[in-house]
């Protein structure tokens, strides 16, 4: 049985009519479209803001009823609330800036403490219908707190976030005055999913630069989790699309709209009207098209469907304006006693009637500034069931990533658009619809239900991750040693045998840890390593005995009965180009020092302030990713220090060695971060064994190095005494 999905948004696919007799209608949306399979499968809840009415006391009565029969929760808002959370924040904020719009930005924006409020309606509306085993899956811009707030007060529920707008490049999200707040609210999620994988990596870089976290690819530690963010590209319901596209009354329509000029071209734009979606450039490429190209005047028509969108805002009224002047100079110029090239419909459409614009359209001009994906270029596409029409799009629209076989543009190169206009019409029919049928494929291999799909398994996927770890007792763990004849120690140093301290210098062992070891190391069914990222000089000073296995700097380096071999060859040049860089990186910053291994150099600023430390870290760490990506090295954000390290060398290669060597029947393995992940699952009967918090593959977890001292302790004298 699949879990029960809460589907969080900004709006429900519904909203209130005022009507007490059919209280419902509903609402036309990317969003609502994608989701509606899932919540139409019956085993979802949607929370969301149902549109607000004056409503008499029957007719609020049939909403909730009408409502609840259709398992929609409404999170009611009051007109301040829309105001601030909805106009100023979201769609005055949010919107221009996540789009590259800074300029639409207002001086001075106000109402942050209402969409965090908002936020917060949201996220208690969504724990009052949360039971364990639900999914929670929240959506878009308008609730990138809610992941936050919902983590604290359900700190075991699996939770997804999806973006469907870009995520811009970190130098843009940083302006924003809350953006760490913003960061640490989707942190709450354990899956963030986004269209492209452009957008993944913008977001990667704002951890990087404004959390200072230390993201992989597709996962960040953060508070002792891992959130885990992927590339999702949303689709359409194509079946719908192309059911539609062969009704007979559609197919009528469409051949009604070229009849009205059978000679001329029709190119088509489909927008809700927003400074995002590209309009007033588009209109000027036409005007331009019609200038150059003079042959095609009372030959082409572009009609252009502009949706209704956030009209109570000043900024669309003025753009609206700015549209509406446009259209008005193109046609006085271009206009001729028989026709006008442009057409301009400032309303929405009925489903029929956009399938058969679809259908009739030469061209579909889908060319906005910036658009996280954009649903109509492949609604265009999956209607187009003739094979026919080209499709021109903006290569800053999320599908032009998927779309490679339309015509491609640069929406602010006014002078192409006009030239790609000429040559869509001037198209060969075989290359029309050879490049169609290839986008018809993309189109369908990835529809809504699809996309729906692959992001909910994925985050249930987490939820079985996590439940495979297991948080086994000290005695568990021993009796699954008992059996095994011959065993093999592999246990890392710093954080797992002793705790993290503030100086590296500081966590030299005790007596009883180095009792403790060399008791370790003289069983007699087992032999013990200890598998550090160290320097060697530490190691062997602490630990001169022969008999105890050493291996240092992440597995570079080992020691065998006593004498030390390099593991593999290494190329090192790299080092010198780094070296200078690290070296003014401390002399800028008082307190910090570089320090340098055969495979590794690092900059360490435990001693530097800490804030100007952070800072600084922050700076070096993206300089070093960003200037030297084409090296063999990792950059990595250690424990207080930002270190390269050559590619290649782990603790897995040394400790892969040790095993072959010894080839003991099981190997007990333990340690505390990321580095000792590629030890922890060496041999496939291995003993793992995660000190402290954090994502791991290990199937025990201990809380602290006291906790594994007392195992290794009670195993030590186990085999002493016999057991
Ligand atoms: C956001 C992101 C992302 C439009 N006019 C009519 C009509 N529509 C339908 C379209 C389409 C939807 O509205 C618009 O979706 P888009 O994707 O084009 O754009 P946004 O509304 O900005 O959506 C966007 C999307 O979220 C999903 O993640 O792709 O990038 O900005 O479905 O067909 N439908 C009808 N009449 C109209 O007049 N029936």
């Amino acid at each position: 049985m699949n879990p029960r999905v809460l589907l969080v948004s900004n709006r429900l696919p519904v909203a209130a009519t005022g009507d007490a007799a059919k209280p419902l209608r509903t609402t036309a949306g990317g969003l609502g479209t994608s989701l509606k399979g899932v919540h139409e499968s019956g085993n979802s809840v949607w929370i969301g803001w149902p549109g607000n009415m004056e409503l008499s006391p029957e007719a609020a009565e049939n909403l909730n009823e009408a409502l609840q029969e259709k398992g929609f929760v409404p999170v009611d808002l009051t007109p301040g609330d829309l105001k601030d959370y909805y106009d100023n924040i979201s769609n005055g904020v949010l919107w221009p800036l996540f789009h590259y719009l800074i300029h639409q930005l207002p001086y001075n924006a106000k109402g942050w403490e209402t969409y965090r409020n908002v936020n917060m309606k949201f996220a208690e509306a969504t724990a009052s219908q949360y039971q364990a085993g639900d999914l929670i899956w929240v959506h878009d811009y308008h609730l990138m707190l809610v992941p936050g707030m919902l983590r604290e007060m359900l700190p075991d529920a699996q939770i997804g976030f999806f973006l469907h707008i870009p995520f811009p490049s970190s130098e843009i999200f940083r302006i924003l005055p809350w953006r760490e707040e913003l960061l640490k609210g989707l942190m709450g999620a354990d899956l963030i999913g986004f269209h492209t994988f452009t957008y993944s990596r913008h977001f990667s870089s704002s951890l990087v630069r404004i959390l200072g976290a230390d993201p992989e690819v597709d996962r960040v530690s953060h508070n002792g989790r891992t959130v885990h963010f992927g590339v999702f590209p949303i689709g359409i319901d194509v079946h719908r699309f192309v059911q539609q596209a062969h009704l007979p009354e559609v197919k009528e329509m469409s051949q009604r709209i070229r009849r009205q000029n059978p000679e001329e071209f029709l190119a088509l734009g489909v927008d809700r009207l927003d400074y995002t979606k590209g309009i007033p450039r588009r209109l000027l490429a036409i005007e331009r098209f019609l200038e150059k190209y003079p042959d095609f005047r009372g030959r082409f028509r572009f009609l252009q469907i502009a949706v209704p969108t956030r009209e109570s805002s000043p900024a669309y009224n003025d753009f609206r304006s700015l549209v509406n002047e446009l259209v008005g100079r193109i046609n006085s110029t271009h206009g001729t006693m028989e026709s006008l090239p442009v057409h301009l419909l400032y309303r929405t459409v009925d489903a029929n009637e956009l399938s058969a614009l679809f259908l009739a359209a030469d061209i579909m001009m889908v060319t906005p500034l910036r658009d996280g994906m954009n649903l109509v270029a492949k609604e265009f596409v999956a209607s187009r069931v003739d094979g026919n029409g080209v499709l021109m799009i903006s290569e800053f629209a999320g599908a032009a990533a998927e779309l490679g076989e339309s015509l491609l543009v640069n929406p602010y190169d006014i002078e192409d658009v006009a030239d790609r206009i000429h040559e869509a019409l001037r198209m060969t029919d075989a290359d029309r619809r050879a490049r169609m049928s290839l986008l018809a494929q993309r189109v369908s291999q990835m529809d809504a239900g699809t996309w729906a799909r692959s992001f909910i398994s994925h985050l249930a996927s987490l939820t079985e991750g996590r439940q495979r770890v297991s948080f086994d007792t000290i005695e568990t763990i021993r009796q699954s040693i008992k059996a095994v004849d011959s065993l093999l120690f592999l246990v890392d140093y710093d954080g797992t045998l002793t705790a993290i301290r503030d100086r590296p210098a500081l966590a030299q062992p005790d007596a009883a840890l180095r009792e403790l070891v060399l008791r370790l190391s003289n069983l007699h069914r087992g032999r013990f390593w200890i598998v550090s990222g160290r320097h060697k000089h530490d190691l062997e000073t602490w630990f001169p005995e022969s008999n105890v296995g050493l291996v240092a700097e992440h597995g570079l380096w080992m020691r065998v009965e006593g004498n030390w071999t390099q593991v593999i060859e290494i190329d090192v040049s790299w080092k010198d180009k780094l070296r200078s860089i690290m070296a003014s990186f401390a002399e800028r910053t008082p307190g910090s020092q570089v320090e340098e291994k055969t495979a590794s150099i690092a900059w360490h600023y435990r001693m530097a302030d800490r804030e100007f430390g952070r800072a600084q870290a922050k700076e070096l760490r993206l300089h070093l990713l960003e200037s030297f990506s084409n090296l063999p090295v990792h950059i990595l954000n250690g424990k207080m220090c930002v270190e390269a390290r050559i590619q290649g060398v782990h603790k897995g290669v040394a400790t892969r060695r040790i095993a072959e060597m010894t080839k003991h029947e099981s190997v007990l393995a333990a340690g505390d971060d990321q580095t000792d992940e590629d030890f922890l699952d060496l041999l496939p009967n291995s003993i793992s064994i995660r000190i402290g918090r954090g994502h791991s593959k290990a199937q025990f977890r201990l809380h602290d190095p006291f906790e594994l001292r007392a195992l290794l302790e009670s195993l030590a004298s186990g085999e002493q005494n016999g057991e």
